[in-house]
């Protein structure tokens, strides 16, 4: 790849990932800014990363040290490597620990060997477990050591990364698994011609290899010089080939002996190989080195760039996919039925508020109606009970025995009339206080059952979905104690009411007849006996006759104004709470239509987020193998 395109390549996967921060900003999320700022370092720093992982003593650090011609790591037949080791380019050498919680330390060569061979102890000897332990919790401070090289190979930026046998402590799987693995390239699957690809080398391959954004997997066994035949290498790689085909797609395997290589180079290199076992082969052809190291150079020199950006170009396409499918569908999902809900709820009870209206109308009705009927009752009681008392001033007039004066005459027929008047009147003003307050009183319960059942439906309705709007009808109307306190208003009203209309009707019905004894006074004075008491029969009958249309007037204007007052004080009360029901759907649409715009900007802002996503997939995407 040329640098101007690998340098817009790279360009272009930075400002991609830039726009998928930002997508995160719109949203206020956080979840994969981390990750993003970390590539973003990674990508900018240009480091390739080629991670060397399999089980115990399978020789990774032998092969690393074959593949840069120098022992530089410590091998055994025992588990060995205890820390992860990072090899990379440095003029001098230089031996680094980078400690998980203080800061990096400088250290020597010596003290580099001394601390990397953690040769497991002999269990027999105390001394040896001690010494073990100790190493072995210094080691769990440290969190890698960078070991600088003037290689060549790992100029450009190249490190290399030796990790523990991966059936070691979970504690170490976890962390190759979560935190080195992911920052490597290209990864270096150890196999051994020995013993060939267990179960628990499957499942690491699977679970924590191939699920990670690795794009290229090497699949080396091993040991090639302890294979007796040719037969017997193409038997393994065939089993191996078989094995790895139902995992991966196309592997490429490559049989070699770590050892021999490192030797041949070390022996290449001017270097004494000592040891009897150590049998240095004439060329590297028969190490499985040639074939290896030549795939392996095209990967790390000319496809370095390609590999590189895909591992980020797929890890941008991931991030899409998972912002999209877990964050953007399901919240456009959610703010769909928050709307649908809300807009139920308002419709549900608008119908509930025009019903109530309804029976506080027909209520008030019936009310008028009862009304009525209760006036043409009182009003025949009242007429009967007139004439009845016209018939008793007439019978007194009658029955008179006195001295012949006027005023002795009225004298007696008041004293008649007077205590009738009075039963009268206390009767009239009882039965009209027993029908009037039955009647509120029955409306009273059922307009209180009816606003009830809209506060309990409106509970309903609402659930416990919107609390602020359920409190509010609750504790402003306290439906049972206003009207309470409203009842006991309304029956002391009407009770004044009741007094009052007693009096003004005893006063009417009184007004005309003392009116008439004192203008009748003088007039009759003087007159005959027979002749007078008969005006007076007369004067008397007219009066109390004739007045009896006048005082029935007078009830029926007396009763429509208490009536009226009862309604309207009524209906007041009736409006009020009504008021407060409309007041409370108002509020609830307003809620919704507040809500609507709110979750219109949130679906508006998904959208928009979702069109840059697939912007950025669809960039991502043409970066592919470019
Ligand atoms: N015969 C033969 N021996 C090898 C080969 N590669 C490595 N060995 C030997 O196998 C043993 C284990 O090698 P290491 O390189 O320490 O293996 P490792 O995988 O790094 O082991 P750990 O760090 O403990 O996980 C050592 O004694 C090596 O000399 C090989 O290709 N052929
Ligand atoms: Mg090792």
């Amino acid at each position: 790849m040329e640098l101007t395109k690998f340098n817009q390549t790279k360009i272009e996967i930075l400002k991609l990932y830039e726009i998928l921060e930002d997508v995160h900003k719109q949203l206020n999320i956080d979840n994969f800014v981390e990750q993003l700022e970390y590539s973003k370092t990674a990508l900018i720093h240009d480091n390739f990363n080629v991670i060397v992982v399999g089980e115990f003593s399978r020789g990774k650090s032998t092969f690393i040290n074959a593949i840069l011609g120098k022992k530089i790591l410590p091998s055994s037949t025992r588990p060995t490597t205890t820390v992860i080791n990072k090899i990379n380019y440095g003029q001098d050498p230089t031996y680094t620990i980078y400690f998980r919680a203080e800061s990096n330390r400088r250290i020597s060569y010596q003290e580099f060997q001394n601390l990397i061979v953690g040769n497991t102890p002999d269990i027999d000897c105390p001394e040896e477990v001690l010494c073990y332990q100790k190493h072995l919790e210094f080691t769990s401070t440290i969190e890698y050591l960078n070991i600088a090289y003037p290689l060549p190979l790992c100029k450009n930026g190249i490190e290399i990364i030796d990790t523990p046998g991966t059936n070691d402590t979970d504690a170490t799987r976890e962390e190759i698994t979560f935190k080195f693995i992911p920052q490597a390239d290209v990864a270096i699957f150890i196999l051994s011609a020995t013993q060939i690809f267990s179960d628990s080398e499957k499942e690491f391959l699977k679970n924590r290899i191939l699920s990670s954004d690795i794009q290229k997997v090497f699949f080396v066994i091993n040991f090639k010089d302890r294979l007796k035949s040719e037969a017997e290498e193409s038997d393994i790689i065939d089993y191996a080939k078989t094995h790895l085909e139902a995992i991966v797609k196309n592997p490429k395997i490559y049989l070699v002996s770590s050892k021999d290589a490192l030797n041949f180079k070390r022996s290449q290199n001017g270097e004494t190989v000592e040891g009897k076992r150590n049998i240095i082969p004439e060329n590297l052809d028969a190490t499985g080195f040639v074939e290896l190291e030549t795939d392996l150079e095209q990967y790390l020199i000319d496809q370095r760039a390609n590999i590189k950006f895909q591992k980020y170009i797929e890890r941008g396409l991931r991030i899409c996919n998972e912002l999209e499918l877990n964050y953007i569908e399901l919240n456009k999902k959610i703010i769909l039925v928050d709307n649908d809900t809300l807009e139920q709820k308002v419709e549900a009870f608008k119908p509930l508020v025009t019903a109530t209206k309804n029976i506080v109308a027909s209520e008030l009705n019936r009310l008028l109606e009862s009304f009525a009927l209760s006036e043409k009752v009182l009003l025949t009681k009242y007429r009967m009970g007139l004439e009845k008392i016209a018939r008793a001033a007439e019978n007194a007039v009658d029955n008179y025995v006195g001295e012949l004066y006027t005023e002795n005459i009225l004298k007696a027929v008041e004293n008649i009339v007077a205590p009738l008047q009075l039963i009268l009147h206390n009767e009239l003003s009882d039965l009209k206080k027993l029908h009037l307050e039955d009647e509120i009183e029955f409306s009273i319960n059922k307009l209180n059952n009816t606003c009830d059942n809209l506060v309990e439906n409106f509970k309903e309705e609402l659930g416990i979905t919107n609390p602020e709007i359920l409190e509010a009808p609750l504790s402003e109307m306290a439906i049972n104690d206003e009207l309470y306190q409203r009842d006991i208003n309304l029956f002391k009203n009407f009770m004044i009411g009741g007094a009052i209309i007693g009096v003004i009707a005893s006063s009417h019905m009184l007004v005309p007849i003392v009116g008439a004894s004192f203008a009748m006074f003088n007039y009759f004075k003087y007159e005959q006996k027979g002749e007078l008491l008969k005006r007076i029969k007369l004067q008397i009958n007219k009066r109390y006759y004739d007045n009896i249309k006048g005082q029935l007037q007078d009830f029926k204007k007396q009763y429509k104004h208490d009536v009226e007052l009862l309604l309207n004080i009524l209906n007041d009360e009736i409006e009020l709470k009504i008021r407060i029901f409309d007041e409370k759907l108002k509020e609830l649409e307003s809620e919704r239509e507040i809500n609507e715009v709110i979750n219109k900007q949130k679906y508006e802002n998904l959208e928009l987020q979702s069109q840059r996503i697939q912007d950025i997939r669809n960039r991502l995407k043409n970066l592919r193998w470019i």
